[in-house]
C-alpha cells in the first residue's frame, strides 16, 4: 500500500515535468497514462488488492490522482504550438457530413438555353432589351395598327404614371431596335419574358417566356426559314419528330405559317395535348413584312428576312410534359428539383 502511494508520488513528478509540444506528443501522452492500457487504468487495477478499511481513502487518492492527468492532458493539448489539427476526444469524426444542397436550373432556363445554343450553331447573335416599352418599338413598327386587337388595354399592360410605356407583349421590340441601329445582313434572337393582361389559369399567365428570331439579307427565302426551324425541331426533340407547316396571319410577316410536330406524348396516337390531331404547334413564323422593313429604312426590293417567334413554356411542356402553367412561378422545389441539366 505505501509501496502504492509512493508510486503514484513518481508518476505525478513524472507527469508534472512533461512537456509535450507536437500533437503527436500529445497523443503519445494520452496514450500512455489515459489510454485503454494506460498507467490510470493499471494504477486503478490495484484497488482489488487495498483492504476493505483503506478502500476509500485509496480511491480518494486515485481519483485525485487521475484528474491530476486528465488536467495535464487539457493543459498539453492547450498549449501545443503545432499548427496539425488538435484531437478533439469530444468530436467524433466518424459522424456523417452536412450534405450540401446544391440548386437546379429552372426548367425554362434549361430549355432557353438550349434553344439559344441550337440557334447560335447556326450563327444567331443573341440579343436583350428592356421589359418597358413605348407603343412604337412593341406595336407601331411592327405593322400592328393603331386598331389592332393585340393593342386593346385587355392584353396590355400600361404603366399607370405614363400610358405611352407598356410593359412589351413580345420581344420583337428587341429585334425592332436592332433593326433601328444595324444594317443587313442581321441574324439575331431575342429571348425574354414578355407580359399579357392575362387571368391566370393551367394554361395561361400575366407573363411568359419567348425566344424570337430574326434573319435578313438578301436572297433570304422561305426554304430557308422551313430549313431553319426544321434544323431546330430536329436538335430540339430529335431525328423522328416530323414537321408540318400550316399557313396562317401575322401583321408583321407575310406570307405567315405556323408550324406543328408530330405528337410526342402519344406519338400521334391522339392524346388530350394534341387534340386527338396527332400534331401540336410549337412556333408562328414567316417573311418580314415589307412595310416592317421600310419603317426601318431597310429596302425591301434588296433584302428579305424570314422571323419567328416560340413560348419557351410550350416548348417546355412538350419536353417535360408539364401539363400545369403556374408550376413554373410557384417555385416548389418538389417541382424545380426534376430538372436537371448541364446547359
Ligand atoms: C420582326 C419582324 C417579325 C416574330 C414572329 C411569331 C411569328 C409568332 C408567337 C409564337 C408563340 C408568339 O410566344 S407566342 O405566343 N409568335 O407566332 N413571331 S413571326 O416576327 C417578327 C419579329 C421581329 C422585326
Amino acid at each position: 500500500m505505501q509501496a502504492l502511494l509512493q508510486q503514484i508520488e513518481n508518476y505525478k513528478a513524472e507527469i508534472a515535468a512533461t512537456n509535450a509540444i507536437t500533437v503527436d506528443e500529445v497523443e503519445a501522452f494520452r496514450i500512455k497514462y489515459l489510454g485503454t492500457n494506460g498507467l490510470v487504468k493499471t494504477v486503478m487495477g490495484e484497488m482489488k488488492n487495498v483492504p476493505n478499511e483503506n478502500k476509500k481513502k485509496f480511491g480518494q487518492i486515485l481519483n485525485d490522482f487521475k484528474i491530476f492527468v486528465q488536467e495535464k492532458y487539457n493543459n498539453l493539448k492547450e498549449s501545443t504550438s503545432d499548427t496539425t489539427l488538435k484531437t478533439d476526444d469530444s468530436f467524433d469524426w466518424s459522424l456523417p457530413g452536412n450534405p450540401a444542397v446544391v440548386g437546379t436550373r429552372h426548367p425554362l432556363s434549361l430549355v432557353r438555353n438550349q434553344i439559344v445554343s441550337i440557334f447560335q450553331k447556326l450563327g444567331f447573335a443573341v440579343a436583350e432589351g428592356p421589359e418597358v416599352e413605348d407603343d412604337w418599338h412593341n406595336f407601331g413598327a411592327m405593322n400592328l395598327p393603331e386598331d389592332h386587337p393585340a393593342r386593346d388595354m385587355q392584353d396590355t399592360f400600361y404603366v399607370n404614371q405614363n400610358p405611352s410605356w407598356l410593359l412589351r407583349t413580345h420581344t420583337s421590340s428587341v429585334q425592332a431596335r436592332i433593326m433601328e441601329n444595324e444594317k443587313p445582313p442581321i441574324r439575331v434572337i431575342c429571348p425574354g419574358r414578355v407580359y399579357r393582361n392575362e387571368t391566370i389559369s393551367a394554361r395561361a399567365h400575366c407573363f411568359f417566356h419567348q425566344v424570337e428570331g430574326l434573319y435578313i439579307d438578301e436572297n433570304v427565302s422561305f426554304a430557308d426559314l422551313k430549313q431553319t426551324l426544321y434544323f431546330f425541331v430536329q436538335e430540339m426533340f430529335g431525328k423522328d419528330v416530323k414537321v408540318r407547316f400550316r399557313p396562317s396571319y401575322f401583321p408583321f410577316t407575310e406570307p405567315s405559317a405556323e408550324m406543328d410536330i408530330s405528337c410526342l406524348i402519344c406519338e400521334s396516337k391522339g392524346c388530350n395535348v394534341c387534340k386527338h390531331t396527332g400534331w401540336v404547334e410549337i412556333l408562328g413564323s414567316g417573311m418580314v413584312h415589307p412595310k416592317v422593313l421600310e419603317n426601318f429604312g431597310i429596302d425591301s426590293n434588296k433584302y428579305t428576312g424570314f422571323a419567328f417567334g416560340m413560348g419557351v413554356e410550350r416548348i417546355t411542356q412538350l419536353k417535360y410534359r408539364v401539363n400545369d402553367l403556374r408550376l413554373y412561378s410557384q417555385n416548389d422545389v418538389r417541382f424545380l428539383k426534376q430538372f436537371t441539366g448541364v446547359v
